[in-house]
Parts: C-alpha cells; sequence; structure tokens
C-alpha cells in the first residue's frame, strides 16, 4: 500500500529532532488503535511533532490490533506506533525494520518478545495504571497534559486520571468535561467494522488536529455531544432487550444484528454486572459474518468462572471477563449450559423464550 510522494514533508530523526531535509522516497505512516489512548496518544505527539502533508494513518475499530501487516514500508520510511500489542504485530514489526524503516513504539499492552534493533526507538512499559497517552505525556514533558487527562480518563485509568487532573487544578466541572471526551471517544472504538462506528477513527484523529487544548476541540467540535446522544440511543435500546435465558445464577442475553448492539455490547454487559451484582451474565451480539461474539462477565459478588465458560466455546479472558469471538449462533444453547455448569447449580432454571 503507497500513499503517494511525501517530498514536502519533515523528515524527523530518531531523538525527536526535526531537520527540513527532504527524502523524495520518505513516507510517514501514523499506526494507532482507534480508541481514546490511541487517538489521544498520537494527537499528542503530532502536537509536538506536526507534518504539513502526506501522512497516512492506519488504524480501525478497538479490536484490530494487528495493523502493522498493513504497511508496505521501504527504507527511510518513518512509523510511529500508538497503542497496539508488540507481541501482536512482532513479525510485521520486524518485517518492516528489516525493509529499513525507522520504527518508533509507544505502547502499554504485552511485548514480551520486544528485541533492541538500531532502528527501533521503543517507549513501551506494562505497568498496570499506565497507557500510552500517559507514556506519550511523560516523554514530552507533560506538555500535551490536559488532552493525556482526557486519554486515561478513556482508558478507565481512574485513579492515575484524578490524580492528573488533580495536579493540573481542574475544577470538578472541568474534569468530567475531560473524563466525557475520553470516555465518548473510546465509545466511538466499538464495533466490528468502520461502518459500524459514529465516526471512521481518521476522521477523529483529523478533527482533533488543530487543537492544542482539549476545552477547545469541546467547545468548537460537536463530536462529543454527537458520540454522548448516541451513547444514550444504543443503551437505551439494549435495556429493551429481554433475557433468553435467566436464573439466580445467571443471564444471557442475545442483542440483534445491527449495529448500534455491536457498539454496545460491551458497555450493556458491564452494566448488567452492576445492575445484578449476585449473577453472572452472557451477551451475545450477531456479527457481520453470520457468527457472533460473546461477552461474559462472571457475577460482581463472586468474579471468577468467566474465562472456563469461554473456553469451552473456543475463547478465552480473565477469570472476571471474557469472551468468545465468531461463535456459531447455534451454540447458544450450548453457551447457557456452560455458563449453568460453571457458575453453579443453584436457583431453578426458567428458559424464557
Ligand atoms: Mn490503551
Amino acid at each position: 500500500m503507497r500513499f503517494g510522494s511525501c517530498s514536502a514533508e519533515k523528515a524527523h530523526n530518531m531523538d525527536g529532532d526535526t531537520s527540513t531535509q527532504t527524502h523524495d522516497y520518505m513516507l510517514a505512516f501514523d499506526v494507532f488503535n482507534g480508541d481514546a489512548d490511541g487517538l489521544i496518544a498520537r494527537h499528542q505527539y503530532r502536537l509536538t511533532n506536526p507534518v504539513a502533508n502526506g501522512l497516512a494513518m492506519i488504524t480501525g475499530v478497538k479490536r484490530d490490533i494487528e495493523l502493522l501487516k498493513r504497511i508496505n514500508a521501504s527504507a527511510e520510511d518513518e512509523i510511529n506506533v500508538f497503542d497496539v500489542s508488540w507481541d501482536r504485530n512482532a513479525d510485521a514489526a520486524l518485517n518492516l525494520l528489516k525493509q529499513g524503516a525507522k520504527l518508533r513504539y509507544f505502547d502499554h499492552h504485552r511485548a514480551g518478545l520486544l528485541q533492541p534493533h538500531p532502528l527501533l526507538e521503543s517507549h513501551i512499559d506494562e505497568t498496570p495504571d499506565v497507557c500510552t497517552s500517559f507514556i506519550v505525556d511523560r516523554h514530552l514533558g507533560g506538555k500535551w497534559r490536559l488532552w493525556a487527562i482526557a486519554g486515561t480518563f478513556g482508558d478507565n485509568l481512574q485513579t492515575r486520571a484524578h490524580a492528573l487532573a488533580d495536579q493540573a487544578l481542574l475544577s470538578p466541572v472541568q474534569k468530567m468535561q475531560l473524563q466525557e471526551l475520553g470516555e465518548c471517544l473510546n465509545y466511538n472504538a466499538y464495533g466490528d467494522t468502520i461502518e459500524d462506528l459514529h465516526f471512521p477513527p481518521e476522521t477523529l484523529a483529523r478533527r482533533m488536529t488543530p487543537f492544542a487544548n482539549p476545552f477547545d476541540f469541546l467547545e468548537n467540535e460537536d463530536i462529543v455531544e454527537h458520540l454522548a446522544a448516541g451513547r444514550t440511543d444504543d443503551m437505551a435500546h439494549a435495556s429493551q432487550v429481554t433475557a433468553e435465558h435467566q436464573n439466580n445464577v445467571f443471564a444471557l442475553y442475545t442483542l440483534p444484528n445491527t449495529s448500534w448492539a455491536r457498539r454496545v455490547s460491551g458497555a450493556f454487559a458491564n452494566h448488567l454486572v452492576h445492575a445484578y451484582p449476585q449473577r453472572a451474565h452472557a451477551v451475545v451480539t450477531p456479527d457481520r459474518l453470520g457468527t457472533a461474539t460473546v461477552s461474559i462477565r462472571a457475577a460482581r459478588d463472586r468474579l471468577n468462572g468467566a474465562s472456563d465458560v469461554a473456553q469451552r466455546l473456543g475463547g478465552g479472558g480473565r477469570a472476571a471477563a471474557a469472551g468468545i469471538n465468531h461463535m456459531s449462533i447455534t451454540d447458544v444453547p450450548k453457551l447457557a449450559m456452560a455458563m449453568e455448569e460453571v457458575f453453579g447449580s443453584g436457583g431453578d432454571h426458567t428458559a424464557i423464550r
């Protein structure tokens, strides 16, 4: 994939200094997760290191993680990566380095396969309360801190986000605005494909570009209002859906085959966990391939078993929250049985439909 000539563009060397020498053959790529953390990490980097034109963006829905394999680079190309796991991209990354491209990598996901390379500049920190927006903030000396706070809220690192906001002496209202910004950008990334999203992440990245201050973005762009309304709407749709199986132990919901369902299924599952803390939940959401994505949540009061259920049907995850991709719709009864067996046999089971 080539994106045209970038001869007029500034080249950046690997220690962050800029030079204006031109490379006829050089292309710049920004590769980033389409969620709040990916968008805001990249945005901060580009506020300090702007490019006039010729930048290619490689991004997608939140679950599109293997982004580096979409690039075909040549020597001297510059590739910046934000908020996607090294391990999930290691083969493609090594290929690009072999082709002579320079890789600058900011991330907080698993990087067990990471090896030093002369063309690789890595800023990877797997500490649990660190996200990529925070890593870039640290790298840039806190220059765009207000954006970093929104990104940290967006990645749901509440404690860190509140600490940064207090340190920046934000009022409670300002804090709430940045939290809303982060959470709305994050909500936008959920879906099966770009068609499910309110805004393609690349559009958001471009519309954020002029704004060094997120409060100016909020004042001049209606993106967050639009997303907040969309989220409320999606959740209202989901709350109309009745459980397909329900007893004291678990409830299983099958959402309709719609974009709103694919956007809101994870948030809906989390809502159920808090609304009914004593029971486990499964939310089945049809995908665009005719199969289904399943979100499994253990009862909040017990917090185990979710990954056991997922594994029985080819999925995986953590004890409290797990999932299955591409489950056959005809496996819903098997899923209900696994929920029953793993989460306990107590209670009278009623199949509502
Ligand atoms: Mn992240």
